[in-house]
């Protein structure tokens, strides 16, 4: 994949009013372009909407790269003052698209930055894709695709754990480690395609038993070692969705609003209050955890409550962890042992839930088929085993003995799909020198090996997965 020649703008801050907002242009066409709309602050130049002269024109305007210049947008071709900015040139190489960038950081308002866009635009720019910056530093070799990841991570963090771990990655943590093994994996293949070529070498280029050892120590182990982090703290990162489910009336929105310290459902005691499933995000101990409150589900002929239920079940399918709330002081009843058969196949905690009116009996027994991840008490409504609660969903996510984080590389799941083909590819080759097998079957898998991690790394990845990453992405970055 190569890289348009066209110059690129957007506005690269978000919608609304701030104090400042930036549009960023990148592309060859860069300076000259805002050299035709910018006007550096000169005493003599006393700009008045549209009161220009065409003699007050400065000329074609020479920017030093890698500074800041302070005056105004102004149209050259109706001379109409637009916005009092500051401009940052940067010359290629030393930028993040590695091509000219402009920032022309104006003041924040919607009308006045797709003012200045516009003028951009009809000076030579095309409108930017969203991620097309970073997909330039991509392929422009300034960063890796694990480091573009990355760019989209921070943006998206939820928590300060979230951050770190992307930060991390931004600065090539991860992809030193993929360069070394892809280094040793290469170097190995070398060698055994020269002792294919030159048999009577063999020996003396590829020694299979000490091969076999550096492959184990320098590409499985730390294989494994990556997939691990993924497995341990994956949740630190992509965090963790959790449905409260269960009949309705049990408690579930009382639940939400508990964890999150507001009235954010609507609570009744009106069976049937939720219809739409509403989600809400918190950060537990670093996790960010997405919780969502759904349509209580039962048996009903109300076609609102059914499109909610069905919405419901649904959003089960596709969360990580499902509270199934029950009561504690009413017996289970048809609806409940149904919930249970749709929900089963997931991990599920079986909340009791109104433990404040059982007079500690509960009414409610959980039948002995019904395997769960935890059983809890709680009252939502009076604050009783949520702190609990909390804690027991962190441990099920992140395990009793949590990764330290401060150093940790915790692949995506692209990667750690990845990850696991490379790995399976170096284990054939391990097992594959320890027989003594073909060389020809080596180099084929030591191929296999490097090509994977060239598809984590960018430098062997195909155009739709590229296309599909930077979709991820927001216009301006
Ligand atoms: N005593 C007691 N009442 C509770 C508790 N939790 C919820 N309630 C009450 O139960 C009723 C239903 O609560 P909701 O949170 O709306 O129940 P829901 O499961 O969201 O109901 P639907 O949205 O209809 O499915 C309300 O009157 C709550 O105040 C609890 O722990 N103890
Ligand atoms: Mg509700």
């Amino acid at each position: 994949m190569t890289v348009d020649q066209d110059t690129i703008a957007a506005i690269a801050t978000p919608g609304g009013r701030g104090g400042i907002g930036i549009i960023k242009i990148s592309g060859a066409k860069s300076f000259p372009i805002a050299g035709a709309i910018f006007r550096p602050s000169n005493s003599s130049l006393n700009l008045v909407p549209g009161s220009a002269t065409k003699s007050q024109r400065s000329a074609q305007l020479e920017f030093e790269s890698h500074r800041i210049y302070y005056g105004h947008i102004v149209d050259p071709d109706n001379e109409r003052l637009l916005d009092e900015v500051l401009v940052s040139a940067m010359k290629a190489p030393r930028t993040y698209t590695r091509e000219d960038v402009v920032e022309i950081n104006a003041h924040g308002g919607a009308v006045v930055l797709h003012a200045i866009l516009k003028l951009v635009l009809k000076k030579g720019a095309r409108i930017a894709e969203p991620g097309e910056f970073t997909k330039r530093a991509f392929l422009n070799g300034r960063i890796d695709l694990t480091q573009a990841e990355a760019v989209i991570d921070v943006i998206n963090a939820r928590t300060q754990k979230n951050l770190e771990l992307a930060s991390g990655q931004i600065t090539g943590r991860f992809r030193r480690i993929l360069v070394s093994i892809r280094k040793t994996l290469t170097d190995m293949l070398i060698r055994v395609e020269a002792a294919i070529d030159f048999p009577e070498d063999v020996a003396e280029l590829v020694e299979p038993g000490q091969t076999a050892k550096a492959v184990e120590k320098e590409a499985v182990q730390p294989l494994k070692r990556l997939i691990r982090y993924y497995v341990d703290a994956h949740v630190f990162r992509d965090g963790l969705s959790v449905a409260v489910v269960g009949r309705p009336n049990v408690g579930k929105s009382s639940l939400l609003n508990q964890l999150v310290k507001k009235d954010r459902a609507i609570v009744t005691p009106i069976p049937g209050t939720t219809r739409d499933i509403i989600e809400e995000t918190l950060n537990i101990e670093g996790i960010p955890v997405i919780i969502s409150d759904t349509a209580g589900v039962h048996q009903t002929e109300n076609p609102v409550e059914m499109i909610g239920i069905k919405k419901t079940l649904e959003h089960v399918d596709g969360s990580d962890l499902v509270l199934f709330m029950i009561e504690a002081n009413s017996p289970l009843d048809a609806a409940d042992h149904q919930i249970y058969e749709q929900i089963k196949s997931k991990p599920v905690f079986v909340v009791l839930n109104k433990i404040d009116l059982t007079h500690n009996t509960d009414e409610t027994t959980i039948p002995d088929a019904w395997t769960c991840d935890e059983c809890l008490r709680i009252s939502a409504l009076y604050d009783q085993g949520i702190d609990h609660l909390r804690d027991k969903m962190v441990k099920w996510a992140a395990g009793e003995n949590p990764v330290d984080l401060a150093e940790a590389i915790v692949p995506n799941l692209r990667h750690k799909l990845l990850l696991e083909k490379t790995l399976a590819a170096a284990e054939t080759i391990v097992d594959e020198l320890q027989k003594e097998t073909s060389s020809e079957l080596v180099a084929i898998h030591l191929q296999e090996a490097i090509e994977t991690l060239g598809e984590i790394t960018g430098d062997s990845a195909k155009v739709d997965v590229l296309d599909q990453i930077f979709s991820r992405f927001c216009v301006g970055k």
